[in-house]
């Protein structure tokens, strides 16, 4: 049999679709969960993906929506047993429908628990419970993991790096959106994309909550985004609820007439609660001559926090707010010397009201627990913010902590032409993800000229490729040198700024402020620098954006590059 990944790609495969709404016309007590009335009634489980099988499905997803530590707790069986036993009775029923072309989805659901600062569980024991799900997932024989119905970025990035960490299984990865197009924790479609293609699952779409009709808006701005395959898996309508049980209006020949329409974005496609094979027997009818769609390569670089995203376009430029850096700040020394949290929070509303889009986070101090604190500060921040941050270390270990606990993809600060750094930010990068800063310097130091600097930009961006990092993730950095230490200083950064966009076709970023150190007037260097590298095309501004000068620069520029409409942004 074809690998999945292999298989979707050739002809239409379409998942199943509800399973607990089915075990309960079957006869599932009231408040057990079906994942342990599945083990001691596997003829019922196995009856249902038979059924499902015989409509024409092929990846069928095993009945361990609830596998996971706690909500297993009361029943006395281990989220091991339970998984064997689900994948055992996926199979025997494609036995016994005699099915040898279809797929073993391993669902996990979500933990039964919030993570802080929602709830009390902790974001590496929420890994550590799917980990344990998954690793039992694998050896039982599933061909990939499908992580369903999260309302929470940050418990699906748990899940989701669980599964990278202890299995070689495709991931699915699916939301459970509202009907105002939000996750339950506040969450956009478009952070949903940035984390989800960050972390590199190999579909990912939504399920559940919502019918065909509801759930068009939220995956067409998934589509919109997304350089990943999609997948769709509906309720049969919204439910109501009758005698206390949850109903659902939507009829097979509607629910199929509801989803052709969003067929042509959906590499996958299924039902979820309340649809039954003959929903999926007329959704297959009703689609399957519809051809796979072709996904986009989008150009975008997306960065996130827990509930919104931040585009890179390439064309219109983002504040990426300098003032979490203790280098010349006594007053930020002491606050991280002495773990005073306020003074940096401080920092990060006043650059958030100043209009930042991205805050940096750097903590390096010497004699200063970089790992633990930067981490620290990073879950303090996104506490109080849904502005993205950039991760900002030389420290390796600092930086791997803080991308695993950051709830979001961050901008990652940075990676440089030396071997070392190269093999160790990269793999984080693939890792996690992130929109990777690359500084032109390498061994032999900063190139004086653009050819040396774009040479190194060049090899970096050669090497990310080589990971499968795509180029949109990347941003160049010419360097600000003072112009006091050298006459040509300014202009060196600005070519190497419009070649590396011209000639390579990356996004570029550039610490500003550099540009006037040693000198007078700092402000009208770094203000009239800051405009010449706008025109070059500066993607990432790092500047102080509580300067009125800097920010009064910026919104000229948009207003007179055509990037503010009617000057509104400009006038505010
Ligand atoms: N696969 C699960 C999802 C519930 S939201 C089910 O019961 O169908």
């Amino acid at each position: 049999m074809k690998p999945l990944l292999q298989a979707m790609k050739e002809r239409r495969l379409y998942l199943d679709g509800g399973m607990g709404s089915m075990l309960q016309a079957a006869g599932l007590p009231e408040g057990l969960l079906p994942d342990v009335w599945g083990m001691e009634n596997p003829q019922a489980v196995q009856g249902v993906h038979r059924a499902y099988l015989e409509a024409g499905c092929r990846l069928i997803t095993t009945n361990t929506f609830g596998t996971s530590a706690p909500k297993l707790a009361p029943y006395g069986v281990t989220p091991a047993q339970v998984m064997t036993a689900a994948v055992a009775n996926v199979r025997a029923a494609m036995d016994q429908a005699g099915v040898t072309d279809g797929y073993v989805c391993a669902d996990i659901g979500p933990s039964g628990k919030l993570l802080r600062p929602y709830g009390d569980l902790d974001f590496e024991a929420a890994v550590g419970l799917f980990a344990e799900t998954v690793r039992a997932a694998a050896q039982a024989g599933a061909d990939c993991i499908l992580i369903e119905t999260m309302s929470d970025l940050y418990e699906m990035k748990a899940a989701v790096l669980a599964a990278k960490e202890n299995c070689d299984l495709p991931i699915l990865a699916s939301l459970i959106f509202d009907e105002t197009g939000k996750l339950l924790t506040g969450g956009s479609p478009r952070a949903a994309v940035a984390l989800l293609e960050g972390l590199g699952v190999d579909v990912f779409g939504l399920n559940c909550g919502l019918g065909p009709k509801e759930m068009a808006p939220v995956f067409q701005a998934l589509w919109e985004d997304t350089s990943t395959p999609l997948l769709l898996q509906p309720n049969a309508g919204l439910p109501r609820s009758e005698g206390g049980k949850a109903v659902y209006d939507v009829s097979p020949a509607d629910y199929a007439r509801q989803m052709r329409p969003l067929a042509p974005m959906a590499t996958l496609l299924g039902g979820c609660c309340g649809t039954t094979p003959d929903h999926l027997r007329a959704l297959i009818q009703a689609t399957q001559d519809i051809p796979l769609p072709e996904i986009p390569q989008w150009d975008t670089l997306l960065i996130s926090s827990y509930c919104q995203a931040v585009a890179l376009d390439g064309r219109d430029p983002v504040i990426i707010g300098e003032r979490i850096n203790p280098t010349g700040k006594k007053k930020l020394q002491t606050a991280l010397r002495e773990g005073d949290m306020g003074y940096v929070l401080g920092e990060v509303f006043q650059q958030e009201e100043a209009g930042a889009h991205i805050l940096d986070v750097n903590v390096g101090l010497p004699g200063l627990d970089e790992p633990a604190v930067l981490t620290q500060t990073v879950e303090a921040i996104q506490e109080v913010t849904g502005l993205p941050l950039q991760l900002d270390t030389s420290n390796p270990a600092a930086m791997e902590a803080a991308l695993r606990r950051y709830n979001g993809k961050p901008l990652v600060n940075s990676v440089n032409g030396k071997e070392e750094s190269l093999e160790t930010i990269l793999p984080l990068v693939k890792k996690y993800g992130g929109g990777l800063v690359c500084l032109t310097l390498d061994d032999e130091g900063i190139p004086a000229d653009a050819q040396g600097r774009l040479a190194i930009a060049e090899k970096i961006v050669r090497r990310a490729e080589a990971m499968g990092i795509p180029r949109r993730e990347l941003l160049v950095d010419g360097l600000t040198m003072p112009v006091s230490a050298g006459g040509d200083n300014a202009k060196v950064t600005l070519e190497t700024l419009r070649r590396a966009k011209e000639e390579l076709g990356v996004k570029t970023a550039l610490g500003v402020s550099n540009v006037s150190f040693g000198l007078p007037k700092r402000e009208q260097l770094n203000q009239s620098f800051f405009t010449m590298a706008l025109e070059q095309g500066l993607d990432g501004a790092i500047i102080n954006p509580k300067s009125e000068a800097m920010m009064g620069a910026y919104r000229a520029y948009r207003a007179l590059a055509g990037l503010d409409d009617q000057c509104q942004a400009y006038m505010e």
